[in-house]
């Protein structure tokens, strides 16, 4: 039995396989339950009790060093067969599911980065307001109708708590806070109480721009107006004034911009006028200046503000504003292209 098991272990010890069959036939021949070792096994039993101890001891050994053996000869099988290789290291890789940015993020960015390279930074204020800040401090009348439950969400009537309807609050807690030059764009939400439908929200994102200094013209205003309207849309585009009022700019217009679907000729979206509406503007009146402690009388300065929405849908044709706040993949994942 000594030699039959000394023979047996050199006889493993020489063992090779060239394929995961090779390996299947000697692990039956040697390691099943009806092979060479559990026979060995099974002759055990009829040795004399004097030599169990050491026989016993080198079947031991011998079973230990089969199965290594056999496990060292399968790794190095695995290892080597193509067929069972799981890596394709020629293969493209996979693309990630990245996150796309709202189309209103991206157009609040373009919007600010044109500002910021004239200089402006951005100032941000609560979306939660107060009277003073919101109305009374931008010289809007006690009876003006933007004060009316109608239009504005008030959160505590008696204490005038209420959500902002513009973020030219923020351009009044800056003005309060700082003496000129003063030089800032308000990118924000804003709140109104409006029957939601394709065309309106009970909010919507503005941007609007403050610059107050020394001997600030009318004309400042207009070189910055062509100059974000050519960065937006584009350097043909054109730009025209129209007069108009809001309480806290006198005197005040409101831009258009040549139409950017039909390059001026006329359209369905530009209602065959060439033009479309995208911005309010004016020089600060001053009593704004007045109520936030700038003396009106050594400065000047202009404001505008927009409807991020608006540019939106005048840069990607959107149909529904409702869609910019459904937060539908199949519309938000149109942008996944756009920085
Ligand atoms: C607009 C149109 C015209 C505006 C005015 C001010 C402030 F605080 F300086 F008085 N901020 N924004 C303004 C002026 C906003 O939005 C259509």
């Amino acid at each position: 039995m000594r030699d039959k098991i000394e023979s047996l272990l050199k006889e493993i010890n020489n063992l090779t396989a060239n394929s995961k069959e090779e390996l299947e036939t000697l692990r039956i021949h040697y390691l099943s339950k009806k092979g060479e070792i559990s026979s060995l096994m099974n002759d055990f039993r009829d040795i004399a009790a004097d030599q169990k101890r050491e026989v016993g001891q080198k079947l031991n050994e011998l079973k230990e060093q089969a199965q290594d053996k056999f496990n060292a000869l399968k790794v190095k099988l695995e290892g080597q067969d193509v067929s069972v290789e799981t890596i394709d290291l020629t293969r493209t890789a996979d693309t990630y599911q990245v996150g796309t940015r709202h189309p209103i993020s991206i157009v609040r960015k373009k919007i600010c980065d044109i500002f910021a390279r004239l200089g402006f930074s951005i100032a941000e204020g609560p979306e939660i307001e107060d009277d003073w800040h919101v109305f009374s401090s931008l010289n809007f009348a006690p009876d003006h109708p933007a004060r009316d439950m109608q239009d504005t969400f008030f959160i505590s009537h008696g204490a005038d708590i209420l959500l902002r309807t513009h973020t030219s609050s923020v351009q009044t807690r800056v003005m309060e806070q700082t003496q000129p030059p003063i030089r800032i764009i308000c990118p924000g939400r804003v709140y109104r109480n409006e029957a939601i439908s394709y065309r309106a929200h009970c909010f919507f994102h503005q941007v609007e721009a403050l610059y107050i200094d020394r001997n600030v013209s009318f004309a400042d205003l207009k070189q910055t107006l062509i100059f974000f309207a050519k960065e937006m849309f584009g350097s043909d585009t054109k730009i025209r004034l129209r007069p108009s009022f809001f309480p806290f700019t006198e005197p005040s217009a409101e831009m258009d911009i040549s139409c950017n679907l039909c390059g001026g000729k006329g359209c369905p979206f530009c209602k065959h006028t060439g033009w479309v509406e995208i911005l309010g503007c004016g020089m600060v009146d001053p009593n704004v200046l007045k109520n936030c402690g700038i003396d009106s009388q050594i400065y000047s300065g202009y404001a505008l503000g927009m409807g991020i929405e608006r540019i939106t849908n005048l840069k990607y044709q959107v149909k529904d504003l409702r869609l910019f706040s459904e937060n539908d993949l199949r519309f938000l994942r149109q942008f996944e292209s756009a920085t």
